[in-house]
C-alpha cells in the first residue's frame, strides 16, 4: 500500500461581492475538517478565490484584472498557506494569475506540506468565446480573459507519488490524461466550475451534463490507470447555477467516493497509489502496446480533415 489520504474540498457558491478574505476563511474551515479526518492532501476547485467571473462581460478587458492575483501567496491567501503548514498538509487550488509581464492565466498550484509552491499548471483547454455573444443564455468568456497555458501537463513527485493537475474543461480531453499518463501519473487532481445549463443548448439538462462530467473522468482514469479527483465549485452564484459532482475515481475508472449537495464540504478517501500498477503493467502498458506510428494527426492537426471524395 502507498496511501495518500486525500480531501476533495468542494466550495459552495461565491458571490461577486464576497472578499478573498472571506473565501479563505471558508477554505481554512474545510482544511481544519480535513485535518480532523486525517487528510494529508487537500484539493480545492478551479478559480477558488472568487466567483466564476468569466460569466461577466467587462467591456474594458483591464477591468477584469480585479479578479486576478498578482502574487501567490498574497496577503489574503497567506493565512491559508500558514494553516496548511501548521497542519503539515499539502494542498492544491486554482486562481486567476496575472504575471509581472502582464499575462493572464487560469492557474492551479500544488503546495507541499511545508507550505512551498512546488507545482504550477496553467489551463490549456479554454472553453467559451472572447466577445459578448447575445445568442447564449449566459456568457463564458474564458477566451477573453485568459491565454492558453504555456506549461504543458507536468507531473511532480510529491507525497510519495506522481501527481499531475488539470483544470475543468481539460478533463474532457483525452490528450490531457495521456500526456500525464506518459509520465507515469498516479493521481490527477482538478477543480471545476461547470454551469448546469449549456449556454448554447438549454434543453441538454443537468443529468446529461453530469453524465459527460463523470464519463470524462472515468475514461481518463481507466485508460491511464490513475486516480482522478475532481472538485466542484457548486451552487447558485449571482443567479447562475454551477453543478456539483465532486468525486474520486479509482484507476479502474470506478467512482469510489462522491459528495452530495452544493455546499462547502469535504470528501476524504484513501488513494492507494499501488492500485495504479496493475493497469499500467498490463492492458495499458504503454511501452508494449502503443503504436505511435499511427498517432501523427493528434499532434499535427487541430480540426477535422475529411477523407478525399
Ligand atoms: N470552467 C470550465 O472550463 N467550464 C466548462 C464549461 C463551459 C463546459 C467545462 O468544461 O465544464
Amino acid at each position: 500500500m502507498r496511501n495518500i489520504r486525500l480531501a476533495a474540498a468542494q466550495l459552495g457558491p461565491i458571490q461577486k461581492d464576497e472578499s478573498r478574505q472571506a473565501v479563505v476563511r471558508r477554505m481554512i474551515d474545510l482544511m481544519d475538517d480535513a485535518k480532523m479526518k486525517g487528510a494529508e492532501f487537500i484539493v480545492y476547485p478551479e478559480l477558488a478565490l472568487t466567483t466564476f467571473f468569466p460569466r461577466w462581460h467587462h467591456e474594458e478587458r483591464a477591468e477584469a484584472d480585479i479578479w486576478f492575483e498578482r502574487e501567490m501567496p498574497s496577503a489574503a491567501t497567506q493565512p491559508l498557506f500558514d494553516r496548511a503548514a501548521q497542519h503539515g498538509m499539502a494542498m492544491s487550488f486554482g486562481y486567476a494569475e496575472l504575471t509581472p509581464e502582464g499575462r493572464h492565466f487560469n492557474t492551479s498550484i500544488i503546495v507541499d506540506k511545508e507550505g512551498r509552491i512546488v507545482g504550477k499548471y496553467r489551463k490549456v483547454h479554454l472553453p467559451g468565446h472572447d466577445e459578448f455573444d447575445p445568442e447564449r443564455t449566459h456568457q463564458h468568456l474564458e477566451k477573453r480573459y485568459f491565454e492558453p497555458g504555456d506549461l504543458g501537463f507536468p507531473v511532480w513527485r510529491i507525497l510519495g507519488g506522481l501527481v499531475g493537475m488539470c483544470i475543468c474543461n481539460d478533463r474532457r480531453w483525452p490528450e490531457t490524461y495521456r500526456v500525464m499518463g506518459l509520465q507515469g501519473v498516479e493521481l490527477v487532481v482538478l477543480g471545476f466550475n461547470t454551469p448546469s445549463v449549456n449556454s448554447q443548448n438549454s434543453s441538454e439538462g443537468l443529468e446529461k451534463r453530469m453524465f459527460h462530467h463523470k464519463l470524462s473522468l472515468q475514461a481518463g482514469a481507466y485508460q491511464n490507470a490513475t486516480w482522478v479527483v475532481a472538485v466542484a465549485k457548486a451552487g447558485v452564484e449571482d443567479g447562475h447555477h454551477l453543478m456539483g459532482g465532486t468525486c474520486i475515481v479509482n484507476p479502474d475508472g470506478e467512482i469510489v467516493a462522491e459528495l452530495e449537495g452544493e455546499e462547502d464540504g469535504v470528501l476524504v478517501h484513501d488513494c492507494d497509489l499501488e492500485a495504479t500498477r496493475f493497469g499500467k503493467e498490463t492492458i495499458f502498458d504503454f511501452a508494449r502496446h502503443r503504436r505511435i506510428e499511427h498517432y501523427g494527426p493528434i499532434t499535427a492537426q487541430v480540426g477535422v480533415r475529411l477523407p478525399p471524395g
